[in-house]
């Protein structure tokens, strides 16, 4: 039998056009011996699209848009509105075995996909309700990683409203606790914007102003000299971890923005890194993975100080997910080609599913 797998994309974010990349890549890696694909795609505007099933894999990526901004002439599949529709008047038959969310951002890495997905009690993909708004919120991560003693930088956090009344209050918290430098960033971490490193009061104040526009919420970091190091997790109740990878800027002189604004990096992999290092940023990731309450996946990244301690920087519940992203190239390396890396998502969400089913819902 062949596993029916809804596929959702796009999304009201950014990353739409991310999302629309992905997955036609996970299209193209999936056997169509195996799966019936079915396209779900979420307009700029939030509209849902669905498609017929997909004979063969899209041409490219605006093909997937489902005849939204594309020609009739190119349309790979018919439009139909109606997300979930029972076949038979009833909802006796399942609309999907399985529904990979290819989303992010808020609605789609937030949890909002996740919690729809539970009531219409259908498996799918990657994390559940709880790792995944914990992923998108910086200070919740970064409460869960403490409590389960993870080394990490030093951090404060607080709302718009307590800052406005008493700003001052919030600067010298910030100077005493950390000082500088440091980085101010909103807690949602559904983009790159609004973040700021500071060296001074000014800066501070100024980096408040900005991070303050994208959230009512913000953290302030200490800063961290050290390696970027990450590594891939992927299982349910017992994970398994990557090689680890390593973010390496290009330049020999970068600077914050060259790294964080144009992404000029590259990536090593493996990254060389000590059997002893390794072992603890491999313990460290099945931690982090725990505290969250992970399922599927997370890439976890590290600082690597030279001192050589460890300390959890996030870890990514939705990270990219080309053939040519960290995640699936740490797996290629582990022996985990991405065909077979999306396959062994799909089984676990349905493992997982499954052993959700046995839970008592009447006492
Ligand atoms: F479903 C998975 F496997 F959990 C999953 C879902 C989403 C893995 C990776 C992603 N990533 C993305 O959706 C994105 C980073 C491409 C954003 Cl559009």
């Amino acid at each position: 039998m062949k596993i029916k797998l809804g596929l959702v994309y796009g999304g009201k974010s950014a990353e739409h056009q991310v999302s629309l990349q992905t997955a036609l890549a996970v299209i193209k890696a999936l056997d169509l011996s195996k799966f019936d694909i079915h396209p779900i795609y979420i307009t700029e505007k939030g509209e849902w699209i669905r498609g017929e099933q997909l004979n063969e894999p899209a041409s490219n990526a605006a093909a997937l848009k489902l005849g939204h901004e594309v020609s009739e002439a190119i349309l790979p599949v018919a439009l139909n509105t109606d997300l979930f529709p029972s076949t038979n008047g009833d909802n006796s038959e399942k609309p999907f075995d399985v529904i990979f969310p290819l989303l992010h951002g808020p609605n789609g890495e937030d949890g909002t996909i996740q919690g729809m997905l539970e009531l219409m009690n259908i498996p799918y993909v990657g994390n559940g309700v709880l790792a995944s708004a914990a992923g998108m919120d910086k200070v919740a991560m970064k409460n869960l990683f403490a409590q389960a003693g993870l080394e990490q930088a030093e951090y404060v956090w607080l709302i718009r409203s307590e800052w406005k009344k008493d700003p001052e209050t919030a600067y010298t918290n910030v100077e005493t606790k950390l000082g500088y430098p440091c980085f101010v960033k909103p807690a949602n971490l559904g983009s790159s914007v609004g973040i700021s490193k500071c060296k001074n009061r000014e800066e501070l104040e100024a980096a408040f102003e900005e991070a303050f526009s994208y959230d009512r919420k913000i953290i302030i970091e200490e800063g961290i000299i050290g390696r970027e190091i990450e590594i891939g997790v992927v299982g349910n109740d017992e994970p398994a971890c990557s090689v680890t990878g390593e973010i390496a800027p290009k330049k020999e002189f970068y600077d914050y923005k060259a790294k964080y604004v144009d992404g000029d990096t590259d990536m090593m992999i493996p990254a060389k890194v000590t059997e002893e290092e390794y072992a603890m940023i491999e313990k460290m990731a099945i931690a982090a993975f725990k505290a969250i309450d992970g399922a599927g996946l997370v890439r976890a990244d590290f600082f690597l100080t030279e001192d050589g301690r460890a300390l959890i920087n996030e870890v990514n519940t939705m990270p990219g997910f080309t053939p040519y992203s960290m995640f699936p190239l740490l797996w290629k390396h582990t022996g985990l080609e991405y065909p077979q890396l999306i396959e062994k998502l799909v089984s676990l969400a349905i493992e997982r599913h499954e052993e959700k089913q046995q839970i008592r819902h009447t006492f």
